[in-house]
């Protein structure tokens, strides 16, 4: 597998500062990459369109940008990793990078749909192929650390619906993209692990079966329990599912882990975070807080703001009335519009994955 010249950047933000802002700036997105971030020139840069369509076209920014209608969505973009170090260290260790509950944006991306650039390109698969079928992103500007390129895949069904709004984004909160969250183009898949919101973009395929590349195919898989290391985790990589949509969830950001807190006049400290829908079934409806490790609950008041949307993540904040002491902990649990919720705990797996269990802080000081 590909040497690389360099570690590649992988980091999250302070959670506390992460969950201060609606929108998240660009320099407080977690960076999640499993290759060094190419330098591309966006003057030169092309999109090509291949695979199952009458048309092939190589697309470039200006074409994106002024020969297709402007989508905006607001959306959540978490790694499907995020939050795996409660999984590692509230049930059994795992393998992946020990993301803590920052893993996760909430931003405001702009750029064609999808759907309208593979119209234009013509799809030539029929009704009962097209169920079948998938939209595979591509980046092959650089090689990444298991693969010799970076690519994932969504049903094709997905790319064309409307309400999906699957963007090829070339803005993220009305600047141009960073290098380091993709320019000058990537891929947006609201309510999809950020695994296929492929940066750096330049291809994408219409095919008969999903992407092959190493990120769809060995990693990023809910495995069976029984998958406990790599070689007896060898047999599923070919049988499970890749992850896709992501699973309802919340964490607390404040208090802080470690801190002490005082109560105000009325006995409460104040409690907040974020809370994020299942897949298509946003938005969040309801977060709950709990001191007594979940035996009851109270309502937190959720946030609105402008430019919101089923896909975005939702601040919420309460009050709680607490005793004083050392060694509190609280729990949150988020429902949205569809009625999923958060269990106790999520099923381990090998890699980490998909963790949603109750929201969690530890350790914190109440005087
Ligand atoms: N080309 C390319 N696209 C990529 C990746 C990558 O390594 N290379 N990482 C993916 C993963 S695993 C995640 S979680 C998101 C992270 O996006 P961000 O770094 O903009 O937060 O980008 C995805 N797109
Ligand atoms: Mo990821």
């Amino acid at each position: 597998m590909p040497e690389l010249p360099e570690d590649p950047l992988n980091r999250e933000p302070d959670l506390q500062h992460l969950a201060s802002s609606f929108l998240t700036p660009a320099d407080k997105a977690y960076d999640r990459n499993h290759c060094i971030h190419p330098h591309l020139d966006g003057s030169t840069h092309r999109v090509r369109i291949n695979g199952a369509v009458e048309t092939p076209l190589e697309l470039s920014m200006d074409d994106l940008k002024t020969n297709f209608e402007q989508h905006d969505v607001v959306c959540a973009l978490q790694c499907a990793g995020n939050r795996r170090h409660t999984m590692r260290t509230k049930i059994k260790e795992v393998q992946g990078i020990d993301w803590t509950d920052a893993a996760v944006s909430n931003c405001k991306w702009r750029g064609p749909r999808v759907k309208d650039v593979l119209e234009r390109a013509g799809i030539t698969l029929g009704a009962g192929e097209r169920k079948e079928a998938h939209v595979a992103f591509a980046c092959y500007a650089t090689p990444c650390q298991e693969d010799t390129w970076y690519g994932a895949s969504i049903p094709l069904s997905r790319a064309l619906s409307i309400a999906a709004e699957v963007i090829i984004a070339l803005e993220m909160n009305d600047e141009p993209l960073t290098i380091g969250h993709g320019y000058p183009v990537r891929v947006i898949t609201p309510g999809i692990a950020g695994a296929r919101a492929v940066k750096w973009l330049d291809r994408i395929t219409v095919q008969k079966r999903e992407s092959d590349n190493f990120y769809m195919q060995h990693d990023y898989k809910v495995l069976p329990e029984d998958a406990v290391d790599s070689e007896s985790a060898s047999k599923y990589w070919g049988v499970v599912p890749p992850v896709q949509e992501m699973p309802v969830n919340s964490t607390i950001a404040v208090p802080v882990e470690g801190s002490t807190v005082e109560r105000d006049v009325n006995g409460c400290i104040a409690v907040e975070g974020y809370a994020l829908p299942s897949g298509d079934d946003g938005p969040v409806v309801r977060v709950e807080v709990s001191a007594d490790g979940g035996e009851t609950w109270s309502e937190a008041e959720l946030s609105h703001h402008e430019g919101e949307g089923k896909w975005s993540w939702k601040l919420w904040k309460t009050k709680l009335a607490v005793p004083s002491g050392s060694g509190l902990k609280l729990c949150s649990r988020a429902t949205d519009q569809a009625g999923n919720t958060q269990p106790r705990q999520s099923k381990w797996n090998l890699r980490g994955v998909c963790y949603n269990g109750y929201g969690e802080v530890e350790n914190f000081t109440v005087k």
